[in-house]
């Protein structure tokens, strides 16, 4: 019970679940300052049977702060992280600002928890479609190799954040009623058009990059080869967007570097691992699904086969809460690892 902690973005998707997990997590922190945009100064947010009064964000709020978790957008944390890493916070930063740059660690704590032996007071928590990927096919990669990945997402609306929560709830709305759906928000709120996101998939998670790939992928395939340490690793992936409010879904292609190893194999090496729940039984019509993963902690994995005609290769089907795991909870997993 020693710790002052700061959220930056504490009334945000994520922010409220960070407040969520350090509670029933017992983190010993001795306050909780929650920090948001001039816009939210004043309301109070109630957890835990105690009441915090959200404030405005500015350098000086983060005087006397030991950790601070950021989750407020890029350009937040590119303005405010190092004004906190300056009055002597470490910084765990849940967005894409300095996931890249070297001596920055990018850290899911089942999978390279050294990386944070070393750091300049800024450690990354990867993009949410991320963690929940590596997270699963750690075990894996650990046991047999793996060399390639291809991966598909089908990917929950709450990762765009509230507002794109309320547009596909209006749009479903609207939908019923057969009146005039607007679209301000998906695919990205930066870009040129918007377009429905209720009854829809839309193959666009984020902006587009000159090599066709969208932000969103570039993340995925970048931030995991930081995270395994093989730049090596050929990964590519396509993000899709769907009309889900909370749960992240992925279908992953691998080949492992053990040709012999059979999909036995690959389920007896995930269901010892921390934090991966296997649920695959055709037989039963088991295997995960966005709705049954939402408010849980693990990474749920399911429809393992192996691939027909490719030696190694396996199809997986991975789902997980993209808030908790993707999230918040691994930002709240950071921090433990970090005061062992
Ligand atoms: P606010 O409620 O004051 O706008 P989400 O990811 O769900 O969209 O949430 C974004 C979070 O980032 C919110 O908590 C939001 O606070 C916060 N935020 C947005 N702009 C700023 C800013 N300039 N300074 C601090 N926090 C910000
Ligand atoms: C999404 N993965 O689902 C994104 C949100 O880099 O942390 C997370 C963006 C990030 O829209």
């Amino acid at each position: 019970e020693n710790l002052n902690v700061a959220i930056v973005g504490a009334t945000g998707a994520v922010g409220t679940k960070i407040l969520e997990k350090l509670l029933e997590r017992k983190f010993p922190a001795k306050t909780i300052k929650m920090l948001a945009s001039k816009r939210s100064a004043g309301t109070e947010i109630s957890a835990g049977g105690q009441t915090y009064i959200v404030e405005e964000t500015v350098p000086e709020s983060f005087e006397g702060i030991d950790i601070a978790f950021f989750s407020a957008g890029g350009s937040v944390s590119q303005k405010f992280a190092p004004e906190a890493v300056k009055r002597g916070a470490v910084v765990i930063d849940n967005t894409s600002a300095f996931r890249m740059e070297e001596g920055v660690p990018l850290v899911v704590p089942e999978v390279n928890p050294h990386m944070l032996n070393e750091h300049e007071g800024i450690i990354a928590n990867p993009n949410c479609s991320t963690i929940q990927m590596v997270a699963a096919l750690q075990p894996v990669k650990e046991k047999f190799g793996i060399s390639r990945i291809i991966v598909s997402t089908y990917q929950a609306v709450s990762g765009a954040g509230a507002e794109a929560i309320d547009e596909l709830e209006a749009q479903s709305k609207e939908f019923q009623e057969r009146s005039n759906s607007k679209a301000d928000i998906l695919p990205s709120a930066s870009a040129a058009k918007h377009y429905p996101i209720a009854f829809n998939a839309i193959p666009q998670i984020d902006m587009f990059d000159d090599s066709g790939y969208t932000l969103e992928e570039l993340k995925m395939m970048n931030e995991t080869k930081k995270i395994f340490g093989d730049q090596n690793l050929a990964v590519t992936a396509t993000c899709v967007r769907l009309p889900v409010v909370t749960g992240h879904s992925e279908s992953v292609y691998i080949e492992t570097d053990d040709v012999n190893a059979t999909v036995e194999d690959i389920q007896s090496a995930m269901k010892g691992a921390s934090g991966v729940v296997v649920q695959d039984d055709p037989s039963t019509q088991t295997y995960p699904m966005p709705l049954f993963a939402e408010g849980k902690d693990e990474v749920f994995v399911g429809r393992i086969r192996k691939d027909p005609k490719h030696p190694g290769g396996f199809h997986l089907w991975i789902v997980a809460d993209n808030l908790l795991k993707g999230a918040a909870l691994n930002s709240v997993q950071i921090a433990e690892e970090l005061i062992k």
